[in-house]
């Protein structure tokens, strides 16, 4: 058992003595002021609502050390199989609300700052979001460490601990500006683990020799050292003691302080710069979403991360002693997208050079151990490394990846004789110039399971990407795992009455662990009673919104309007450029109406909120005409409540909770086959919001799932795209006329400077609409329409929305999360012993 590690003699100290954490009001305040008077140095006369977080923080944070460590020794004596969840990306938002939530004491934790003269809300609100991630990849990653923690799993998530988060957009005439986000002033959720350092080598070169017996050696020497530093994160599961670890990493100069040598030949100055150096690797997030760059840094990046974490995972193998074989009975990884497929290379690399292993033993342990996840099948997004910059940075790594590659196609052309052209399509290395790594196909070598992310993904990835790959290793190899979100953070913190009220009809807070105990609200979705709380509910999250509207953009919106909302990272394939033309033409609309004909009308607010990529000019220009459609619309008195367009600044995890909840409709209305899933799609119906949207992704699952009359689906079908983008190249195209009265008007310049959008226009007019905007226009301005009707008629709309959420339970990530551990990672969860659960507050 766990205590038998204790020497006997000294048991009887050490369980007396034995941190216990607070349950009572009481206790929390006395660690609170504890924390106050002694961590933080201050008095209760300058208690800030600042200092106020810290302690409160802290007192949480010591309250999961302890359920944590315990959680990890558990598991290091279960000595049961681990998953680890690599991804360069988690977005895991606020972590005291989550923590208060998630451990069942934010009651007492609200009680407890009331006494000391603190409102909750204005508490939780001091905390910086972790944001360390993109979109909806990196947000997956943390609903995932929500689900593993709170089903029990032994699991471990392995990411870099970036300096700077996503970038702070900021609105500036319309513009979106940048703004550094250094978030690591204050960090009480992390741990530093200045005794867990890996020594990552980067450049140098490959010996190869024979040793004594004969045995053909390859070593990997020079080039320099940086040192990988451990930071752990608790990650608390729901209503369970489990609590598992993120492990990030943080890059630091191998020499220590810096360069002694240089330093006393009077080089002071470059020996800090070299300290410089090797700090940037973990200095920034990439900010682009869905879009491969190729540059160095990121390749080191990937490199420092993915080496460290696997020095990490076989130092904690190698402790049981086991055999090698059976590393694949003890260790899966995730790999979250391509961007640690490096992860395999480097297995084999430990398993042949350093633990001398023989090829084909080495690299079935490797295969057995990796899953591959795709997020997308947009060309431009799919990683490629260029061979110079690779046999630079990582000389042995490219010559394991070639050897992989040989053998690989070798097996190809067994099973396809002289099909050349299968393998020059197949084959890992493309025959470029220079030539590159494609490191998707890297990944679906280097793994046993490739999943995708929706049906509708996984089908397309099977049948156009990586066609050729499942005709080599069968069907099988590739599957589907629809996404989830949690409803801990996504329905219980978000949306706090509606669950509470969820909660009062289905028998308590189960559903947050059963999310298809949700179907029994569908008795309910004629009960007068019931409708008009839940009514209430959503009028007051609009009344929230509406406040957050105010304070950040000065627009007054009307709560009782129509709330359409549109909030993701911004890019053409997602269709926000749709969505405003929408708008236009909306404005267009009312601008001909009679005044009796506007009085018929829904009032509507259209809501958008999302970051463009840096270097990503055209999104940036969505977004520039989204903010001057809206100056242009909301100061025209003839308008008046008719129509608001609101850009809000700075989308991150935060605003989305508070967002999420307030919507009457949220678009997911990209060109059908672009989005690989969408997740927003599922926390906007699981919070009673509907939908206005395309077959693509999960919609089409949500469709199926919650009933097609309680959607609006609009616009042309995946399978037809290919045809329509030939027929724009090839034949006549036609676009439409609402559309070009749309694009007239812009271009007369009633929303400024008309020269400022062309690029908007003329992607559509003049190079072959890609997106297809103007085919499913029309479709979708009819939609609109339906949607406006609908609304009108707000018992059905009502009755529409609890149905909805009845019908969401699928979508828990708890559900995906238990789909990968059994077709995929073979994880069993690891339950607490009866009787840990003491000191847990329920
Ligand atoms: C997203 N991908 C998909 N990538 O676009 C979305 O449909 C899906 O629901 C989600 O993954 C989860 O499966 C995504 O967010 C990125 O942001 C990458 C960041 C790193 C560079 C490449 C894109």
């Amino acid at each position: 058992s766990v205590e038998a590690s204790i020497p006997e003699p000294q048991r009887a100290a050490w369980k007396k003595f034995q941190a216990t954490p607070f349950v009572t009001k009481e206790d929390f305040e006395k660690e609170v002021v504890r924390h106050v008077e002694t961590t933080l140095a201050r008095s209760m006369f300058n208690c800030d609502e600042t200092a106020a977080y810290a302690a409160a923080s802290l007192a949480f944070r010591d309250r999961l050390i302890t359920e944590w460590n315990r959680t990890q020794q558990r598991q290091t004596f279960a000595d049961t199989k681990r998953v680890y969840y690599l991804s360069l990306e988690f977005l895991m938002g606020r972590a005291f609300d989550n923590a208060m939530l998630n451990v069942g004491l934010k009651n007492v934790a609200k009680e407890g700052l009331s006494e000391l003269g603190f409102r909750i809300e204005d508490i939780i609100s001091q905390e910086h979001d972790a944001a360390l991630g993109n979109g909806g990849l990196g947000r997956l990653a943390a609903c995932f460490l929500d689900s593993m923690a709170s089903l029990n799993y032994p699991a471990w998530g392995y990411g870099l601990r970036y300096r700077y988060g996503i970038f702070k957009q900021e609105i500036v005439d319309g513009y979106q500006v940048e703004v550094p986000d250094y978030w690591l002033d204050f960090n009480p959720w992390e741990f530093p683990r200045h005794d867990i350092v890996v020594d990552i080598q980067f450049y140098g070169g490959v010996r190869k020799y024979q040793d004594e017996h004969g045995r053909n050696i390859a070593k990997w020497e020079g080039g320099e050292m940086v040192k990988a530093v451990a930071y752990d994160v608790p990650i608390p599961g729901y209503d369970t003691p489990s609590t598992n670890n993120m492990r990030l990493w943080s890059s630091k100069a191998a020499s220590g302080e810096f360069d002694f040598q240089k330093f006393n030949s009077g080089d002071y100055e470059s020996s800090v710069a070299d300290q410089q150096r090797a700090e940037t690797i973990s200095a920034v997030l990439y900010p682009n979403d869905n879009l491969d760059r190729g540059k160095e840094l990121r390749l080191k990046q990937q490199y420092f991360w993915v080496a460290a974490s696997l020095y990490d995972i076989v130092r904690r193998f190698k402790k049981s002693k086991r055999a090698w074989s059976e590393f694949p009975d003890q260790v899966a990884i995730q790999l979250n997208d391509t961007h640690p497929t490096l992860a395999t290379v480097e297995l084999q690399r430990i398993l042949i050079d350093l633990e001398g292993l023989e090829w084909d033993e080495a690299w079935t342990i490797v295969t057995k151990t990796f899953g591959y996840t795709n997020h997308t099948v947009l060309p431009e997004a799919l990683e490629k490394w260029s061979v110079p910059l690779m046999q630079n940075l990582l000389p042995r790594h490219l010559q394991i990846i070639y050897e992989i590659n040989m053998y690989f196609l070798q097996s190809v052309e067994r099973k396809f004789p002289g099909d050349r052209e299968m393998l020059g399509r197949v084959s890992i290395i493309e025959e470029s110039q220079p030539k590159m790594v494609r490191m998707a196909y890297l990944a679906i070598v280097g793994s046993h399971k490739v999943n995708g992310v929706a049906e509708l993904h996984s089908d397309l990835i099977k049948t156009t990407i990586f066609k050729d790959f499942v005709k080599i290793f069968g069907p099988d190899k590739f599957t589907n795992v629809t996404n989830g979100i949690t409803p801990r953070r996504w329905l219980h913190q978000a949306n706090p009455r509606l669950s509470e009220l969820i909660a009062s009809k289905t028998g308590g807070l189960g559903f947050l662990k059963d999310l298809n105990i949700l179907n029994e609200l569908e008795k309910f979705a004629d009960d007068k009673e019931f409708k008009k709380e839940w009514a209430e509910i959503k009028y007051a999250n609009k009344v929230r919104l509406a406040k957050h509207i105010k304070t950040t953009t000065g627009v007054t919106v009307n709560p009782s309007a129509l709330f359409d909302i549109q909030v993701k990272r911004i890019h053409e394939y997602k269709r926000q450029q749709m969505n405003i033309f929408g708008v236009i033409h909306r404005y267009l609309t009312i601008k001909a109406m009679t005044a009796e004909e506007r009085k018929k009308l829904a009032p509507r607010v259209s809501i958008f909120g999302g970051k463009a990529a840096p270097g990503y000019w055209m999104a940036k220009t969505i977004i520039h005409l989204i903010n001057n459609v809206g100056a242009k619309v909301n100061n025209d008195p003839d308008i008046g409540d008719l129509l608001k367009v609101i850009f809000l600044e700075d989308y991150n995890v935060s605003k989305a909770e508070i967002i999420t909840p307030a919507s009457d409709v949220s678009e997911h209305i990209s060109t059908a086959g672009t989005e690989a899933s969408g997740t927003s799609n599922m926390k906007f119906v699981l919070n009673g919001g509907l939908i206005i949207g395309t077959c693509d992704g999960a919609n089409i699952e949500i469709t199926r799932e919650i009933g097609e009359n309680n959607i609006f689906l609009f616009g042309n079908l995946a399978e037809d795209v290919e045809d329509l983008r030939h027929a724009h190249n090839y034949g006549s195209h036609t676009l439409d006329p609402d559309l070009l009265k749309v694009f007239e008007t812009i271009k007369s310049g009633t929303f400024g400077d008309a020269g400022a959008f062309s690029a908007l226009t003329s992607a559509i007019e003049d190079h072959g609409d890609y997106y297809l905007v103007s085919d499913d226009f029309h479709s979708y301005i009819q939609t609109q329409a339906l949607v406006d009707e609908a609304y009108k008629n707000q018992d059905e709309w009502i009755t529409k929305t609890i149905l909805s959420v009845a019908r969401m339970g699928f979508f828990s990530s708890d559900r995906c999360i238990n789909e990968y551990a059994e077709m995929i990672w073979n994880v069993e969860p690891l339950a607490p012993e009866k009787g840990e659960t003491d000191g847990l507050g329920k």
